[in-house]
């Protein structure tokens, strides 16, 4: 597992019912406070491209490689 640590406290906030899945409607909640509006159907759609099992949720390891690919992007800073 990479870099469990710092991720899971940031799945955590995302996980507002504590069920250790992160639904298209937690993320959408979460995510708006830091973008503004982020559309239900958005949210939905991330959470499809994002899910490695197909259960419709992201669990932590979706979210690590999501990070992942967010800190690749930013590598020139
Ligand atoms: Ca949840
Ligand atoms: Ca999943």
């Amino acid at each position: 597992m990479v870099g469990a640590g710092e991720f899971e406290v940031i799945f955590r906030h995302l996980d507002e019912n504590g069920d250790g899945k992160v639904s298209p409607s937690e993320l959408s909640r979460r995510l708006g406070l830091f973008q503004g509006e982020l559309l239900m159907k958005e949210a939905e759609l991330a959470v499809e491209s994002l899910d490695s099992d197909g259960d419709g949720l992201l669990g932590l390891e979706d979210l690590v490689r999501l990070m992942e690919a967010a800190g690749r992007r930013r590598e020139v800073a």
